[in-house]
């Protein structure tokens, strides 16, 4: 069926510049849209990629007032970063823009005030927790107290991290305010609402009636949200970040953050083409297509939607494709845990390879299910796919032409079996383009992986390099038509893997290409001069994976560090109970492994007096006991006698425990005679 009309707007979310972009991102949005999106440029049509940072929003003015910085400063430094890992993973956008700019400012008070005068919005009164220290309203985030669900501290205005709940600042047990630390009050505020209830009605019918084509899990999240009855939602807030609501009494009020931001895909837009932008949001022929992960559904589905009614001249988009979540080795992707791969330190650490990620975030996309990224299944595609499958190929042909023919293109006398290989090639075209026509890009890529399959059976059935000293007539047909496939492969691929594709072209000396050439074998011309053969991908070894494992298993030990808390103090001890310890102070006269035993420790120690041993359970924290010797530790010294592993300890050596389990032997801080009590 064609489902690719003319003109398609694609926008992708604007990711919040707070933080660099990762694998879950990409996976999610940009790398499914980016290969759309040059699939349908492939084919001719016109197409709009509209992308760009969303810079405001409380989390922002959080992290800045964490860093002592200003919410600028964190936009501009996020939205760089953003805006060139993007650039060099080959994400093609049109426009890559940013809300804090002058045009999205005005693009999106005009568009609030024209709603505000026809009368769209409610405005309601509402109490609402205020810093009188700060002398400000209190976004949910800015208040932590206690869950009043599972007891946890800490807890988020508007969640619980202990226990997952979703949150009210004004449920929290013993608020505080996280800005001054003091207790906040309620006030009185009024906000602008939106009344999505007005728009129930027509929400249903367009989404449950007139787009049961969408896919699952979107169509599922907007019935269940319609199912249960749509309510007003506020679009203005307290706060001095963001764009000042444009109405006369909203002093000191902003445009909540999802009000302005997808209105930033209507101002890059105009960014972009200017007033040309009508022709890409208002004309009904035209296509719009929204990009997104599937914790955006109801702002893509039923909050935007609902402006752009309220507006009345705009188009509504005709799909949205949302996928689900990519998690990490097993755990869910965290900027604040930093558990994740950053794009932009994979580009550094991996020079050159933005199509392996490309290749295997599309190959594990979480298209209709959560999916899980590993650095093991990262080495294992690149290596037995791209090196093995799609890189063999192609160089086999290039060598092969390069050593018979002296890299000039054979003539071919196709025969029955290079007209089967051309049918194979014209299925999987077919294929192909239905997948990418209803976005089952991780089945596109596998059929596309297909074509280079069915070039690597082509040669190991017709062995060309057996043939060559016998018939190089037939060779040269065969390794022709090997040619041609390595053509298709840079077209079928150009979407997929676009740095690959731009190599084999060059390679092949090939100029343009577009969809429709696709299946032909006629492309790289007879008598023409190939170039060398250059490597498409290379082997990625152990050790560069290892880095990345480790990377990972360093952030987890300093999160555990993090989440750390010393243990409660223990019932009261009087100073009778204390005084009948006898601690004291000894020197360590050797120290080594007790045999058989993981864990224990054998000391001799100079107790002022003789010498006593002492085991200890710390083998696992000391590597080598050696370091021990010398050392002056604190001990108990009337601990009743005790045997182990057939060795009688006398005493008990004192340590702390560390976070991680690990334990540390206490030392005085100053040289003290052996024997000295501690008291
Ligand atoms: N910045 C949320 C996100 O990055 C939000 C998307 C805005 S799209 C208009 O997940
Ligand atoms: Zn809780």
């Amino acid at each position: 069926m064609e489902k690719t009309p003319n003109r398609t707007l694609i926008t992708t979310a604007l990711p919040y510049a707070n933080g660099p972009v990762h694998i879950g991102h990409l996976a999610g949005v940009y790398i499914p849209a980016d290969i759309y999106a040059r699939y349908l440029r492939m084919r001719g049509r016109e197409v709009l990629m509209i992308g760009g940072s969303d810079e405001h929003g409380v989390p922002i003015t959080i992290k800045a007032k964490a860093e002592g910085v200003t919410p600028q400063d964190i936009v501009d430094r996020y939205h760089a970063i953003i805006r060139d890992s993007m650039a060099g993973l080959g994400i093609s956008f049109d426009v890559y823009s940013r809300t804090t700019s002058e045009l999205h400012s005005q693009t999106a008070s005009e568009f609030f005030r024209r709603l505000y005068d026809k009368g769209e919005f409610v405005e309601k009164t509402s109490m609402q927790l205020y810093d009188e220290e700060a002398g400000q309203f209190l976004a949910d985030r800015y208040v932590t107290g206690t869950c009043p669900h599972c007891g946890a501290e800490g807890a988020y205005g508007d969640q619980c991290e202990a226990c997952g709940t979703s949150l009210n600042a004004t449920d929290l047990v013993n608020p505080k305010s996280a800005i001054t630390g003091s207790v906040p009050v309620m006030r009185e505020t009024k906000h602008y609402y939106l009344p999505l209830d007005k728009w129930q009605g027509a929400l249903e019918k367009w989404i449950l009636e007139g787009h049961k084509e969408w896919k699952t899990n979107v169509y599922g999240q907007c019935k269940s949200w319609l199912d249960m009855g749509l309510q007003p939602r506020a679009v203005s807030r307290d706060l001095d970040w963001g764009i000042p609501v444009p109405v006369e009494g909203a002093e000191g009020k902003v445009l909540y953050v999802w009000f302005d931001a997808p209105i930033g895909y209507i101002s890059n837009t105009i960014d972009l083409v200017g007033d040309d932008y009508t022709k890409w949001w208002k004309d009904p022929e035209t296509r719009m297509l929204h990009f997104i992960g599937k914790d955006n559904i109801v702002f893509h589905c039923i909050v935007f939607p609902s402006m752009l009614m309220a507006d009345g001249s705009y188009n509504l988009p005709d799909n949205v494709p949302a996928n689900e979540f990519l998690n990490l080795e097993g755990d869910k992707i965290s900027t604040s845990r930093n558990w994740a791969v950053w794009l932009h330190e994979y580009l550094r650490d991996f020079e050159g390879k933005q199509d392996v990620l490309r290749y295997v975030l599309t190959a594990n996309a979480p298209e209709t299910k959560d999916n899980d990224f590993t650095w093991a299944d990262f080495q294992q595609r690149n290596n037995s796919e791209l090196v093995a499958i799609l890189g063999n190929f192609v160089n086999r042909a290039v060598v092969l032409t390069h050593k018979y023919f002296d890299g000039t293109v054979p003539a071919a006398n196709p025969t029955e079996k290079e007209t089967e290989l051309q049918a194979e090639i014209n299925d999987l075209k077919a294929k192909v383009t239905e997948a990418l026509d209803n976005f089952h890009f991780r089945e596109a890529l596998k059929l596309a992986m297909d074509m280079a399959r069915a070039g690597n059976r082509y040669l190991q059935e017709t062995e060309p390099w057996k043939l060559a000293k016998t018939d190089m007539e037939r060779t040269g047909t065969i390794l022709n038509t090997a040619l041609q496939i390595c053509a298709n492969l840079a077209i079928v691929f150009e979407p997929f893997l676009p740095f690959m594709s731009d190599k084999l072209l060059k390679m092949l000396g090939g100029d343009k290409i577009s969809w429709d050439m696709l299946g032909c074998m006629d492309l790289v011309p007879a008598g023409a001069k190939i170039g060398e053969p250059v490597l498409l991908f290379e082997k990625i070894e152990d050790d560069a994976i290892q880095a990345q494992v480790q990377k990972l298993l360093d952030t987890k030990k300093a999160n555990e560090l993090q989440a750390w808390k010393p243990a409660p103090v223990k019932a009261d001890c009087t100073y009778e109970d204390f005084e009948k310890v006898d601690i004291r102070v000894g020197k360590v006269l050797e120290c080594s492994k007790v045999k058989k035993s993981k864990k224990l420790l054998q000391f001799l120690i100079d107790d002022g007096m003789e010498k006593r041993t002492i085991l200890s359970g710390i083998a696992l924290s000391y590597e080598d006991p050696s370091v021990l010797v010398g050392k002056e530790v604190c001990f108990i010294a009337n601990f009743p006698p005790r045997k182990m592993m057939g060795i009688e300890s006398q005493g008990m050596i004192l340590s702390a425990v560390n976070p991680d389990g690990t334990l540390t032997v206490i030392s005085p801080s100053a040289p003290v005679a052996p024997g000295a009590s501690v008291g």
